[in-house]
């Protein structure tokens, strides 16, 4: 794994140094903003450290404590830059004890706090690092409530409490607008607090939001996300789980009437197999990861959405994702079945067949086709490749009794003491 890694990760080192991402088709690179936040070399980092990778790490690093300044007259998505950024610093800081990387988090998120300023509490989608402007206040679950882990580390770390109060506050504000009968929806305006979708189910834009209640819980104890994580996953497991002649998959339903509204199921909710894992729900676990491989293996490679009721792609590209392989680890983990291992292996050979191209990997426009698509997110070299190095790793490599995953794979440490 460490030589599939180091491929993607010189041919940002090549074409796109110092840029948030490379593009592998062109051999050029993309800025998500006017400037670039360093957003693959943040995001890689601690992947680097984790595979023993020394020298590029500290490359990597020297590149962003001398480059990376968060004082910039940009809106950045809070969400994004908090999984991806602030998760990658605390992470890489905990692992390495390099000062300045805890120095860049905590700027960081001061310039981000801003954003919780709504009526509700719950955060606009934007803010301007800068100005601490905000804007666009019609969010989703995920944007609202994954950011605990972070903001909550970041508190744990500095001793300042503002961050997990604000963090924890947007968390419970959402769950305390949860339907009779336990759901979330899709969308949700942060200022009247109202929701804009009904439509509830466990992918993009509500997925990480169940995931930070129950890690909310298992990092910092907290009693509150454990409540709430228990409510919500009955109230999932009772309406969104469908048992179907095809095996166990979750859909859409109606968050207010629980009525079943769709059976799409995609990339980003292959999460859950290991979500339910970490639960000790080893049963569900199971069945929906083999539900994730055959919508794998039915095309090469997943899709991103798939109507799992006739078996039809819904939407075809792939992204280089990492859920349906973090489900794998979490399930190897806790079950010590091979099997986990025999569908890593798929895994890898799907994406060296399509997706590795001869500077780095690129997502597929098409699984059908496999035709490429000129991207390579920093989740990958974040996510995909840190979960499938762990899933081979002799057991324990990183101590899941210590240590708990952000959203991003920023796997962040219990170092303090107390509260
Ligand atoms: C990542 O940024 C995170 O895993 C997020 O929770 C969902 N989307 C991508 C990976 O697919």
């Amino acid at each position: 794994m460490r030589q599939e890694f180091l491929h993607a990760w010189a041919g940002y080192k090549q074409y796109a140094w110092g840029h948030d991402e490379l593009k592998p088709l062109s051999k050029s690179y993309h800025d998500w903003h006017s400037v670039s936040l360093c957003m693959t070399p943040v995001d890689a980092l601690d992947t680097m450290i984790v595979m023993g990778l020394d020298d590029e790490a500290k490359k990597a690093k020297d590149l962003i404590v001398n480059r990376l300044s968060f004082n910039q007259d940009i809106f950045v998505k809070n969400f994004e830059i908090t999984i991806r950024l602030l998760g990658g610093l605390l992470s890489s800081y905990q692992l390495t004890s390099e000062k300045a990387l805890l120095q860049l988090a905590e700027d960081l998120a001061n310039r981000l706090l801003p954003a919780f300023s709504s009526p509700t509490g719950m955060p606009y989608v934007n803010v301007n690092l800068k100005t601490g402007a905000v804007r666009d206040e019609n969010t989703n679950p995920a944007e609202i409530g994954t950011l605990l882990l972070e903001f909550g580390t970041l508190s744990k770390l500095t001793g300042k409490p503002i961050y997990y109060e604000k963090a924890k506050k947007a968390l419970v504000e959402l769950y305390n607008r949860r339907s009779q009968i336990g759901l979330v929806g899709a969308g949700i305006n942060v200022k009247s607090g109202a929701w804009t979708d009904v439509t509830s189910h466990i992918g993009g834009g509500i997925d990480s939001y169940y995931e930070y209640l129950l890690k909310g819980w298992l990092l910092f104890g907290d009693k509150d996300c454990e409540q709430m994580w228990r409510t919500s996953i009955a109230a999932i497991n009772k309406y969104l789980a469908d048992d179907s002649p095809n095996g166990l998959w979750y859909g859409q339903a109606n968050m207010n009437t629980g009525a079943r509204t769709g059976t799409i199921f995609g990339s980003l909710d292959a999460f859950f197999p290991g979500e339910l894992a970490l639960s000790g729900d080893l049963e569900r676990a199971r069945r929906l990861e083999e539900s994730c491989y055959k919508m794998w293996t039915a095309f090469g490679i997943e899709p991103e959405e798939l109507d799992y009721s006739r078996m039809k792609i819904a939407y075809n590209g792939y992204a280089l994702r990492p859920e349906i392989i973090e489900s794998a680890y979490y399930l190897r983990h806790f079950t010590k079945d091979a099997r986990y291992i025999e569908m890593g292996h798929t895994f890898l050979d799907s994406l060296v067949k399509y997706c590795r191209t001869e500077v780095a990997y690129a997502a597929l426009k098409n699984v059908e086709t496999k035709q490429k698509r000129d991207s390579m997110e920093s989740f990958f070299l974040a996510e995909t490749l840190k979960y499938l190095y762990l899933l081979f790793a002799p057991p324990n490599t990183l101590d899941l009794t210590q240590v708990v995953f952000n959203t991003e794979a920023h796997p962040l440490r219990r170092t303090w003491t107390s509260g």
